[in-house]
């Protein structure tokens, strides 16, 4: 297939490099594996074989810095940055090293107003089950053991942004729309999309917001008693929890909302939901039964779930 593979890792700014180190590591069960003089910290889940997908920087803001996307190979590189810039696009080519452990990265701000990486070569580590004859979770590890980082949900200003940001996602780098919130008049716009490179039902998605930024990154657990667990570990830690375990209407995920130490909300989704194919139509919800499509089981409004965010 070539191109966009999927989410490679996240880059956050935290507020407290130890506090995040002790949160991600004893109750996410992801390892630090690398170190920057800086404080820079790069964590892996056990499921993931290339070295990191989650980068900490510390800093005095919790803000989103990017989103890595991983494409199958080097040609793929010069063959989107040919397509982007042809869009009217500007990239960057950043030299191998500057992004840690990765080979050269192309570097643009999309439509919807966030800075992306792509890149095809990152330090190979493995799973941390090996690939012979590996046993299906690792006996070591720790808290909900997340399997790995899985999509990221990006607020982008106003359904305009949200429109920009899926046209170029679908046109230049290949994703398909599997879900769509329409509003307007004769729901005309795009108030957010759920767009997909691999079979699941999104690798990113784009909400319509007060501001640009991230509403949160997910990782994946295998199924809703794994759900449960979690939602245990996090209150035996004092986690604060946003949203209960429950349904998404939309992606049909079994979900958990929470917060990091810094106030990054992040989610844990379980489950496959469907099967995303090529010529599988896409699903549409409207404005009425928009929370529906965002906590099935309730359908009920919560405001701060789409403003509050970093
Ligand atoms: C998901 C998902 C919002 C909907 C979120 C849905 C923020 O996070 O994984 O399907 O409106
Ligand atoms: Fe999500």
């Amino acid at each position: 297939m070539g191109g966009i593979m999927r989410l490679g890792h996240i880059d956050l700014n935290v507020l407290d490099i130890e506090k995040s180190r002790e949160y991600y590591t004893n109750i996410m069960g992801m390892v630090v594996v690398r170190e920057d003089s800086d404080g820079t910290l790069y964590l892996k889940c056990w499921d993931e074989w290339d070295k990191y997908s989650l980068v900490l920087r510390p800093s005095d803001e919790a803000t989103f810095n990017t989103a890595a996307y991983k494409v199958e190979s080097d040609e793929d590189i010069d063959d989107l940055k040919a397509k982007i810039e042809a869009y009217g696009v500007e990239t960057e080519i950043l030299p191998e090293g500057e992004v840690a452990e990765c080979g050269r990265t192309l570097k643009f701000t999309a439509p919807s107003g966030h800075i992306f990486h792509l890149y095809a070569y990152k330090t190979f580590v493995g799973k941390d089950v090996g690939d012979t004859n590996p046993r299906p979770w690792p006996f070591e590890g720790k808290g909900i053991k997340a399997h790995w980082i899985d999509h990221t949900l990006l607020m982008c200003e106003g359904p305009e942004k949200v429109m920009a940001g899926t046209k170029f996602f679908q046109e230049v780098l290949g994703f398909k729309l599997a879900e769509q919130v329409t509003v307007g008049p004769e729901g005309s716009l795009q108030a957010a999309t759920w767009l997909a490179r691999t079979s699941t039902p999104h690798d990113i998605a784009f909400v319509a917001g007060p501001h640009t930024g991230m509403h949160h990154f997910a990782y994946f657990l295998d199924g809703w008693n794994d759900i449960l667990r979690a939602a245990d570990v996090m209150a035996m830690h004092n986690v604060k929890i946003d949203v209960t375990p429950q349904r998404h209407g939309i992606t049909r995920g079994e979900t958990i909302y929470f917060f990091d130490p810094s106030g990054h909300r992040l989610e844990t989704f379980a489950g496959l939901g469907y099967l995303v194919q090529p010529d599988m139509p896409t699903i549409t919800w409207t404005e009425e039964e928009l929370w529906r499509g965002i906590f099935y089981h309730t359908g009920a409004e919560d405001g701060a779930f789409t403003t509050a965010y970093t």
